[in-house]
Parts: C-alpha cells; sequence; structure tokens
C-alpha cells in the first residue's frame, strides 16, 4: 500500500510502497477514505518532536474498518469510523475520570508501518497519510452513513478540537465576548462553538482577508486583521475597553499567546490551543498576573471525551447547527500530499483534505 513518509525534517514527503504488521490484539486495521491536513502535520515536518522520521503523518483521519484484531468488540468490518489521535486506553486515571485527552498510556511499542527490515513511527497512533492504518479500536468512534467520510476526518481533531475548546475546556455562556486570535481550521471552530454557545461577541483576528470573511460565516460578529492593527488594543474596544472574557490562541507563537493573555480582560481566560513549540517560552509580568487574576488555560484536543462528545457533534452537523463542509477548501490525492502542505503554509485554505480512492 501507498503511505506519504517524512524521511527527514524539513524536507518533502516521498510516496512509498510499504506493508502493515499483523493486527495485534485489540488494533483494528481501517481503509482510509479522507484525512485532513492540519497544521499540528506541519510542525512535525518542520520542528524537532518526540515523533522521529521515517515518519508518517496525518491525524485527522476517517475511512472503513477492513478487519479487527483478537479481542475487538467495539468495530467490525464495514463499521464507517473516524479515528481518534493520541492514547485512548480506558483504564487509566485519566480515562476513568473521563479525562481521556489526558490519558497517559503510552501508545504502541510494537511497529505497525513496515518494509522488510525497516520500521516507520505513527504520528500520534494514527498515521493516516497511508492507504490502510493500524489503531487501537479504542480510538475509532462509528460514525453514521449520513455523514460525509471527509467530515468525519475533520472530527478527528479539527472540529472537535475547536468547539471543545470553548465548551470543554472553558464554558463560554450566552452573553460572553470572545476573541479567537488565528482563524485557520482549527480557529474557524472555536469561532463557531463560541457562536453556538451565544456569545455576544466574537472577534475572529488574522492576517489573511479571506479567512476573516469565512469567520463571519462561521458565526464571527468583528473582523480584525492583526496585519492593519494592534490586535489587543482592538479587541479591548470592542469590548468597552475592558478585553475578552476569553481570548483563544490557535496559532501556537509565543507573541499571539502573550497577546490573547493581554487581550483578556482582568478575570478572563486565555486559552492556549495552539502548538508552540517545545522549547519557545512566554513571559508574564508576575504583579499584574496577580493582580489581573486572569488564567491562563492550556487545551490538548479541546478536553473532549471523543465518544461521548464527537456523536453530540456529529448531531449538530446532520441538524444544519455547525458547518464542516464549509471549512474544506481544497481536495487534495495522496501523491499531491507536499502541494497541500504548501497551501497550509500560504493561508490558501482554511482545511485541505486528502481523499482516498
Ligand atoms: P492553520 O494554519 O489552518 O491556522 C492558523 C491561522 O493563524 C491561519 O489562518 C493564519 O493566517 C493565522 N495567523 C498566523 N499568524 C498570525 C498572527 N500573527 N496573527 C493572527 N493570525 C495569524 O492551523 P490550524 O488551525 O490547523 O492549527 C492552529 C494551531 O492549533 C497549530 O499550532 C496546531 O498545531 C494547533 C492544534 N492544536 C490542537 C490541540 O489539541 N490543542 C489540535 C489541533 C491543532
Ligand atoms: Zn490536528
Amino acid at each position: 500500500m501507498k503511505a506519504a513518509v517524512l524521511w527527514e525534517r524539513r524536507t518533502p514527503l516521498k510516496i512509498e510502497e510499504i506493508d502493515l504488521a499483523d493486527l495485534e490484539p485489540g488494533d483494528a486495521r481501517v481503509k482510509i477514505q479522507a484525512s485532513g491536513v492540519c497544521h499540528s502535520d506541519l510542525h512535525h515536518i518542520n520542528r524537532e518532536t518526540p515523533f522521529k522520521p521515517p515518519l508518517i503523518l496525518g491525524h485527522e483521519g476517517a475511512g472503513v474498518v477492513e478487519a479487527v484484531g483478537p479481542g475487538v468488540t467495539s468495530v467490525q468490518p464495514g463499521d464507517r469510523v473516524t479515528i481518534m489521535f493520541g492514547s485512548k486506553c480506558g483504564n487509566c486515571h485519566f480515562c476513568n475520570t473521563g479525562e481521556d485527552y489526558l490519558c497517559t498510556t503510552p501508545l504502541p511499542g510494537y511497529p505497525r508501518f513496515i518494509r522488510k527490515e525497516e520500521r516507520f513511527t505513527q504520528l500520534l497512533g494514527v498515521g493516516s497519510f497511508a492507504e490502510y492504518v493500524n489503531v487501537s479500536a479504542s480510538n475509532l468512534v462509528k460514525v453514521p452513513e449520513e455523514l460525509p467520510i471527509e467530515c468525519a476526518a475533520l472530527l478527528a481533531c479539527g472540529v472537535t478540537t475547536g468547539l471543545g475548546a470553548t465548551t470543554s475546556t472553558v464554558n463560554v455562556k450566552p452573553g460572553d465576548t470572545v476573541a479567537v486570535i488565528g482563524v485557520g481550521g482549527v480557529g474557524m471552530n472555536v469561532v463557531q462553538g463560541a457562536a453556538l454557545a451565544g456569545a455576544s461577541r466574537v472577534i475572529a483576528v488574522d492576517l489573511v482577508e479571506r479567512k476573516l470573511e469565512l469567520a463571519q460565516q462561521f458565526g464571527a460578529t468583528h473582523l480584525v486583521n492583526a496585519g492593519d492593527t494592534d490586535a489587543v488594543q482592538e479587541i479591548k474596544n470592542l469590548t468597552h475597553g475592558r478585553g475578552a472574557d476569553y481570548v483563544f490562541e490557535v496559532i501556537g507563537r509565543p507573541e499571539t499567546i502573550k497577546q490573547a493573555y493581554d487581550a483578556a480582560r482582568n478575570g478572563g481566560t486565555a486559552v492556549v490551543v495552539g502548538l508552540g513549540a517545545s522549547d519557545e517560552e512566554v513571559g508574564f509580568n508576575l504583579g499584574e498576573l496577580m493582580r489581573s487574576g486572569k488564567a491562563i488555560q492550556g487545551c490538548f484536543y479541546g478536553s473532549v471525551r471523543p465518544h461521548a462528545d464527537i456523536p453530540r457533534y456529529i448531531d449538530l452537523y446532520l441538524d444544519g447547527r455547525i458547518k464542516i463542509d464549509q471549512l474544506i477548501s481544497r481536495r487534495f490525492k495522496l501523491e499531491q500530499v507536499n502541494e497541500a502542505f504548501d497551501a497550509l503554509k500560504a493561508g490558501e485554505v482554511a482545511r485541505g483534505v486528502i481523499m482516498y480512492e
């Protein structure tokens, strides 16, 4: 089968013929039909991360179960599924207390992608830039026939992270003021999550006009081009001079995380969704942090319980309450995966999706 392999950081992916190992107990094999291209994948190309090349990227995948390994009863061949990333063991302290996005069980140590003696790293236990994957069956959420498969793919990361950020990580309430710095594939979903939760103001901040226009369709009430104006001042101007109740940073840069903190009102919360580099830090004035009563909140995977929350998001989609199709600006073949990354880098797409035969 074909897979896109990152052989070395900061080089283009190469399409290779590789194999899957035999199914281990608890694993299922999924024929991938769609895989979104998330900025996190790009971070693994450009930065040093715990996932070492040769690496198969892709963590926003969906498809059909092809086969199941010993002991698997939760899914069966033919089921349409979206694939959660990271560990979801169902047994650790965090899984048992409903915080399975914090699951501490290591990803399986055995190889799943192989070619003779070669072993390939599987990003976040998924690696959906491949025609087939072996994954933990406990990471699969079944999706209904009516849900287009590319929408199922986006529910594996961007949609779920963005919606969850607003109502699982924090609790945006009717009338709250919200600003979202960075309205790409994930930030756009923070915008629609905040609008759905009843925020009175949803201020979208980006550098790309097209993204801001789309954010308006997703429920933004005010648009701020950070290239033209001081985003922090503008957010304050739009929130009675106080700053917003919640400011979400969905880029992953120290400067914009600091902006999110500065643009939050006293007693408000800066929510860090963007993934910064592991060697980067942000400084806060300690006197101000204490006096302002502000909170800085990390957000991983929208703090969701995927098995409970993704079906709720699917219902919202099927009832026309959230948009997913409109996020997909372009579709690519697996062979065009580098073009998909170029489009993401250039800010041309809200989400690009790799579609498989
Ligand atoms: P994206 O590239 O689609 O969106 C980023 C947006 O930020 C783009 O629209 C840019 O134009 C905009 N932007 C860049 N610089 C600025 C700036 N200085 N001011 C305003 N806007 C700017 O990426 P994405 O939405 O796929 O991912 C966004 C981040 O979220 C990224 O760091 C990714 O790794 C992270 C992420 N986190 C989780 C999680 O679990 N927390 C999940 C998925 C992605
Ligand atoms: Zn992602």
